[in-house]
């Protein structure tokens, strides 16, 4: 069910961004655009907008009551055939906040509504230009903090979320659409010796549901960052660690045990992926209440890493702080620093190796050693072979997966009705719910209040 719906009414935008660039662009979409944009477009040979073709580009002057507001190149899009599959006409104009904003303001003097924030994209998947996918891998595209988030965002974009859905889904409706036969016409439709063919398509779309669920944890990844937490007793070199990475006098360095209390984040890409680092107080058994604040806040951090530095001062003997540590990380990724190499040692790499099971970086975050070895286990951890753009999907929206968990959840139902032997009814509503729950991802079952909230994230002009 696709909510085609017609407007009546013509909108208008700023494009791009409220500051002193270039370039700016106000764009009209509607059944009235061209019209509404001929009565502030002036053209010294008095060519009229609506008398050409589409994708053409036109020299003139946006003008209101006789007075030149501002140069421009007019580029006309006739429908169908432009972003929002709607009569479009965007004004390049020169970037200036206040010219671009008295360009605006005479369109509408001229008949056009401002637009709401991403009506625009909106109105492209409300004409079936694109889907629900595709509109957030537009904003995703804007928003992309690295290069693997760029990447995964256009792949979405052109639809590689949707079709890997819509195939499960269809698969899906065929069954769904087999039992309902079977259900109204029980005379000449049996699902006698059909029941296990069906059990093993149902069972195979769900793992292809939860293959594809598993790549969410990468696609987060690749959209919001790793979360890295800096552990460690004081004094191994935690935010000599955070300043080197990060290139950068950041976090206060003393030879005092217990001078970093507060967490601090900073932001670093490494190979295009981003961490999200956080330095965090030593842990020890602090008598000083606020070193003993931040040491809960340190382990607290620790649950929910997506990755755990472990910083171990190598001139000083392990003690029970570090396997209190070491307990603390057992389950989570961990890459482990040998650090202050520089100075003789008393601990080995394999020592640390034997104890953490994680892999372990000799380094020496004063004299920069060791950056190089570090950032390529990291990449070696979380992508190795792993980011390949042209066959792998990865689910990076947080409502997708959500929607995906849910389908998962109704095939679940749906084979424990089978095996229970429950009448084929039963069957049929789980797996219309997954069916539903997929159709949502892309558009197809969502509602109209979910589309507006979708859309209403969206950035101006968009
Ligand atoms: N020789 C040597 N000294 C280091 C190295 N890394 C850090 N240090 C020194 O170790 C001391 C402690 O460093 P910090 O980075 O403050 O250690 P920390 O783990 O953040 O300590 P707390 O915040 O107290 O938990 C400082 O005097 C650093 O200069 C290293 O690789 N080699
Ligand atoms: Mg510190």
């Amino acid at each position: 069910m696709h909510m085609s719906e017609i407007y009546s009414d013509t909108i208008v935008a700023i494009s791009t961004a409220m500051a002193p660039s270039g370039i700016g662009i106000v764009r009209v979409s509607g059944p009235d655009a061209i019209e509404i944009a001929d009565r502030v477009y002036s053209n010294p040979k008095g060519k009229r907008l609506s008398d050409q073709k589409g994708y053409t580009i036109h020299y003139g002057n946006v003008c209101e009551k006789g007075e030149v507001i501002d140069e421009t190149l007019a580029m006309l899009m006739r429908a169908p055939h432009s972003y929002t599959g709607e009569d479009t006409v965007e004004f390049d104009c020169h970037g200036g906040v206040l010219a671009t904003k008295r360009v605006l303001e005479a369109i509408i003097h001229a008949g056009a509504r401002p637009a709401e924030p991403g009506e625009f994209s909106r109105r492209a998947f409300l004409n079936g230009r694109i889907d629900l996918t595709q509109a957030e891998a537009v904003m995703d595209i804007i928003s992309a903090k690295n290069d693997h988030a760029l990447r995964s965002a256009q792949h979405q974009l052109k639809g590689s979320v949707s079709e890997k859905i819509s195939v499960v889904r269809q698969k899906l409706l065929h069954e769904t659409a087999h039992i309902e036969a079977a259900l109204d016409d029980p005379e000449h439709m049996s699902l006698d010796g059909y029941v296990e063919e069906m059990h093993e398509v149902i069972t195979e779309q769900k793992s292809a549901l939860l293959r594809l669920l598993e790549s969410a944890d990468s696609g987060r990844f690749m959209t919001e960052g790793i979360k890295t937490v800096i552990v460690g007793k004081p004094n191994a070199g935690k935010s000599s660690l955070l300043n080197l990475l990060i290139g950068e006098e950041k976090a206060i360095v003393t030879d005092i045990a217990g001078t970093t209390r507060d967490i601090l984040e900073e932001q670093i890409n490494v190979k295009g992926i981003t961490l999200r680092l956080l330095d965090t107080a030593g842990i020890r058994d602090a008598s000083d209440v606020i070193e003993q604040i931040g040491v809960e806040k340190a382990k607290e951090q620790v649950k929910d890493a997506d990755l755990v530095l472990y910083v171990v001062d190598g001139s000083v003997a392990l003690d029970e702080n570090d396997h209190e540590i070491m307990d603390l990380i057992h389950d989570r990724k961990s890459v482990v620093i040998l650090n202050k190499n520089d100075l003789s040692t008393v601990i080995t790499n394999e020592q640390l190796e034997e104890k953490t099971q994680a892999p372990v970086i000799s380094m020496s975050a004063k004299q920069s050693l060791g950056l190089d070895e570090l950032e390529e286990e990291i990449e070696k951890m979380f992508f190795h072979g792993g980011i390949s753009f042209n066959d792998e999907v990865y689910i990076t929206n947080v409502r997708h997966k959500t929607c995906i968990e849910e389908a998962i959840r109704s095939l679940g139902l749906v084979l424990q009705s089978m095996d229970d032997g429950m009448p084929e009814d039963f069957w049929s509503i789980d797996l219309m719910g997954a069916c539903d729950a997929l159709g949502k991802i892309t558009g197809d079952t969502t509602s109209e209040d979910l589309v507006n909230e979708i859309f209403s994230s969206f950035c101006m002009g968009k």
